[in-house]
């Protein structure tokens, strides 16, 4: 028979997995359901002026109620995986103590639909909804709530370890710590940087903690991970000055992760760039070897490179524009880096479209972790979606990217990268975080009045994808 080589069809591993990804606040709405107090998110939603046009996700896409729908969509679009998360409130209510077992069973549900369908369920315990009464104790800044989401990561380990076996730990803890307590622009909004530097040593312990707790809960075979926004970090030239500036961005929004979480330790150079704020007393001897539990996989979240240059003493930093340049930095010890967005096609998020960004991040991880399979467990795309007269919605620029980063891929893994899978964010249009339900990043559209749903042309490209295993250009459906 013949042998064709990997790069001339593109085809990918047989059993690669071909996903989506969404996350329990985006979707879920039923907030005040069957026991669910709020989470930090609830509470900042609807303080007026953090989230666009005041929206929350009160309703969202009301997914708790019309799941069985979603993972029927799911089957449309050819999936054999699904990556959600849990709400933390709406299975422990206050944080502590017992779980509350109408919570549980929404994702008993869940599952097991995933399941009957032939879906492999991707369970993530912790995307951004910390219970708010667990915030009002002080929040990721305090050791306690890394001790509180161990044990919460138990509870939901005993009631679902039978039929998940896949888990992730923590979606992006960059974005917990630095948008929520340095840059304040996400929940809950607070912007001091030794409460981020605090914060981020605290998730890297929980996460630690939490994957004891899985492992002792969980049968073997179990599939543990986190999820990281890794910093494709380029300097804007080839400057002394400008590769320092990357060498900063890379420690305080890479290394202070994958130095505890994979090295054994956090990188030096993290003391040292933030020695003028914090001494980092919080770290007890023991805590890095506890955030260092062997992983199974490592969850790789993609959008956009960082392109940073270094402000000269004198010099202006530029204007807050929403991409790094704050008036409060989510960078603690990196006040003179600035943040540039290349020339070129952007997405309706204003961020550049940077295929190659993904291949040099997978090739990187995979050279330095060797025997660790990465999956892409966030990729994907807003743009502004423009819905027919007969209702169907035609984004052959969503196509576009998907198609670009999954070539990316496929040449990171011709390459030698260890990529065992892909998620696409989203499956749905959702709540988009501070931007509201302005963004969409769904393959399906969602009507937000009647919250019909309508798979997208972008959606029939990538079912052919997922159900061949084969990249094939996008064409009349995409
Ligand atoms: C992901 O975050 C989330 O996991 C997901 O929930 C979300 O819906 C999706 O992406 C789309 O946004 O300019 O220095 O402040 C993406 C997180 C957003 C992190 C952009 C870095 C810019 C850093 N990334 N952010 S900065």
């Amino acid at each position: 028979s013949e042998t064709r080589p990997l790069t001339a069809v593109r085809r990918f591993p047989p059993d690669f997995l071909w996903g989506a990804a969404t996350a329990a606040y985006q979707i879920e709405g039923a907030a005040a359901e069957d026991g669910r107090t709020p989470s930090i998110w609830d509470t900042f939603s609807h303080t007026p002026g953090k989230v666009f046009q005041g929206h929350n996700g009160d309703v969202a896409v009301d997914h708790y109620h019309r799941f069985r729908e979603d993972v029927r969509l799911m089957g449309e679009l050819g999936l054999n995986a699904y990556r959600f998360s849990v709400s933390w409130s709406r299975v422990q209510p206050t944080g502590r103590g017992p779980a509350v077992q109408k919570g549980l069973d929404f994702y008993r549900r869940l599952v097991d639909e995933l399941l009957a369908a032939g879906i492999e369920p991707a369970l993530t315990l912790y995307h951004w909804d910390l219970p708010q009464e667990l915030e009002d104790a002080g929040g990721w800044p305090e050791r306690a709530t890394a001790e509180r989401f161990a044990a919460y990561a138990g509870l939901v380990a005993d009631a679902l370890g039978d039929r998940v076996t896949r888990w992730t730990t923590l979606n992006e803890p960059w974005c917990s710590a630095f948008l929520g307590y340095g840059s304040g622009v996400h929940a809950p909004g607070r912007t001091d940087p030794v409460a981020a530097l605090r914060a981020a040593h605290h998730l890297n312990l929980g996460h630690g903690l939490a994957v004891r707790a899985l492992r002792a809960a969980l049968p073997a075979g179990a599939k543990l991970a986190v999820s990281l926004n890794l910093h494709e970090v380029r300097p804007l030239t080839a400057s002394a000055a400008d590769r320092e500036a990357a060498r900063r961005i890379d420690t305080v929004g890479n290394g202070v992760w994958l130095g505890p979480m994979l090295e054994g330790g956090y990188p030096e150079e993290l003391f040292a760039d933030t020695a003028h704020l914090t001494d980092w007393a919080f770290v007890r001897d023991g805590d890095t070897e506890t955030a260092g539990q062997p992983l199974d996989w490592l969850g790789v979240n993609y959008y956009t490179p960082t392109v940073v240059s270094r402000v000269a003493e004198g010099e202006e930093k530029p204007q807050d524009d929403g991409h790094g340049n704050s008036a409060h930095s989510p960078w603690p010890g990196a006040d003179d880096v600035a943040f540039h967005q290349a020339d070129g096609a952007r997405t309706a998020m204003g961020w550049p479209v940077d295929p190659a960004g993904l291949h040099d991040l997978l090739t990187r991880l995979s050279a330095r972790y060797p025997g660790l399979p990465l999956v892409v467990s966030e990729n994907g795309a807003a743009y502004e979606d423009v819905v027919g007269p007969d209702g169907s919605v035609h984004d052959p620029e969503r196509a576009a990217y998907v198609h670009a980063h999954l070539e990316a891929v496929h040449r990171a893994v011709a390459d030698g990268a260890a990529v065992t899978g892909y998620f696409l964010w989203s499956l749905l249009d959702n709540f988009e975080w501070a931007y509201g339900y302005a963004k969409r990043f769904g393959a399906v559209h969602v009507d937000y009045g009647t919250l019909a749903r309508t798979p997208k042309s972008s959606a029939r490209w990538y079912a052919r994808v997922a159900r061949s295993g084969e990249l094939c250009a996008p064409g009349a459906e995409g």
